[in-house]
């Protein structure tokens, strides 16, 4: 059957990678699945017909079939669930990667996200510029205690798995601030996720998408 994924028509990185349908194009590469991609405007994403599919007016989703999924967590907990490669089949390993996934999406993002909104949405106000080390701060200490999670390891429970995948997709968020570059073992680790092949697939394939010629009008 078909996957169709959305991603914006043009990611407002230029194709670095760090809009979140890389992470769900990586996902789809690791289980071998070919997709389509719907690319939808910032317009288009607030209107009725893309609301139906993603109530939050965001990207990526997800349709396979039927199934309309969104939520980067679920849609790739989906994939990961029906594919192999992504979760190991023993029951405590698979749970443990579970837990993985979620710590990436609820304990190490949403630090980077505050950044990334301190930086680009709020960027003009009085009080950013006292906030960002702040929040930058916060980031260091959740990228510590996960480096000492790590320790030499190469992923971070056993085999790669899709807890891995959304930590170092979580993890790039962070390099264009610098701080991932001051913990050598997460970017290590960062570089490991990189280099699979699968995630070289899906960088390729956003940033061809990405750097298309522009839509007209
Ligand atoms: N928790 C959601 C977040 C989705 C999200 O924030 N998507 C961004 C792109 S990476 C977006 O659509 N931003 C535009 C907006 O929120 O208006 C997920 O993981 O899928």
């Amino acid at each position: 059957m078909t996957v169709t994924i959305t991603a914006f028509e043009r990611s407002p990185d230029g194709g670095m990678g760090l809009a979140r349908d890389t992470r769900v194009r990586w996902a789809l590469e690791e289980a071998g699945l070919p997709y389509e991609v719907r690319p939808v405007s910032f317009a288009a994403m607030k209107e009725p017909a893309h609301l139906a599919v993603q109530p939050f007016g965001q990207i990526p989703t997800y349709e396979e079939g039927d199934l309309v999924l969104f939520e980067t967590g679920a849609i790739i907990f989906h994939i990961a669930s029906h594919h192999a490669g992504l979760l190991p089949n023993e029951a405590n390993a698979r749970a443990r990667a579970i837990t993985w996934m979620f710590a990436a999406l609820n304990t190490v993002e949403p630090p980077i996200l505050e950044l990334i909104t301190v930086k680009f949405t709020e960027g003009d106000k009085p009080w950013s510029k006292e906030r960002f080390p702040l929040i930058a701060d916060r980031i260091r200490n959740r990228l510590g205690q996960l480096s000492a999670r790590l320790g030499d390891a190469e992923w971070l429970d056993g085999a790669f798995s899709a807890g891995d995948l959304l930590m170092v997709s979580v993890l790039l968020r962070t390099r264009p601030s610098g701080i991932l570059n001051e913990f050598p073992s997460l970017a290590a680790y960062v570089a490991r996720g990189e280099a699979r092949p699968a995630y070289k697939r899906a960088f390729a394939a956003q940033l061809a998408f990405n750097t298309a010629q522009p839509v007209a009008g």
